[in-house]
């Protein structure tokens, strides 16, 4: 088992949504665990146009070896209709290997830690958020690059009411059976 932070990033279309949705799908894989989800940022597009993103972060612990992860990231991007018209386009769904474990890893197609992970308060934020004390092999400790990132626009969004029984009665508990890619 290796543990592994996803970052997942949409600006087209219900992105907000979709990203609950991906989270969903990625927990009813029976090789993944999701041990924790950050909350749910809006964030200004970083070296992109289109609308504000929204971004979160998962952690989690896989039996998938590092390529099958990323080709089961590919399967649900596709799956929520992704789309490569050009580089940075707006999307409905990215979905990147942030870690994995303390794999370092630089080939064409993959490198782990993501190349501009500590450029991103998009990415760092959320993180840090599940893992205050987080280390980034290669790099240190996550928050020591949070204030370079200060200036660039990130919007914690409030969550809905965890509550069970609150949940039940405005429908939240619907959230976590509905929008999975079984
Ligand atoms: N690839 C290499 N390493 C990885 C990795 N660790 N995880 C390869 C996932 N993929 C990785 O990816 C392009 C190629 O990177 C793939 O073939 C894969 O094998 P992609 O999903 O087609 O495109 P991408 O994710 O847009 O590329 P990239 O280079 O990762 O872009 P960035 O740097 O992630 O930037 N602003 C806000 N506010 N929020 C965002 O989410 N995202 C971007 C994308 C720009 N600005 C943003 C956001
Ligand atoms: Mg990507």
């Amino acid at each position: 088992m290796t543990v592994a932070y996803l970052g997942l990033g949409a600006n087209l279309g219900d992105a907000r949504q979709t990203l609950k949705d991906a989270v969903v799908c990625l927990a009813q894989q029976h090789t993944i665990a999701v041990l924790a989800k950050s909350s749910m940022y809006r964030t200004a597009p970083i070296d992109a146009g289109g609308d504000d993103y929204f971004n979160c972060v998962v952690k989690i612990d896989t039996t998938l070896p590092v390529r099958h992860l990323l080709a089961l990231c590919h399967t649900i991007e596709h799956h929520f209709g992704r789309e490569r018209p050009f580089r940075n386009a707006p999307r409905t769904l990215d979905l990147d290997i942030l870690l994995f474990g303390d794999h370092c890893i630089d080939e064409p197609d993959l490198i782990v830690p993501h190349p501009r992970l500590t450029e991103r308060a998009f990415v760092l934020v959320p993180l840090v958020e599940i893992d205050p004390t987080l280390i980034i092999p290669q790099h240190g400790r996550a928050d020591a690059f949070l204030e370079a990132v200060a200036s660039q626009r990130i919007e914690k969004m409030k969550s809905p009411c965890q509550c069970p029984v609150l949940g039940a009665l405005t429908g939240n508990k619907a959230e976590s059976s509905k929008g999975g890619c079984r």
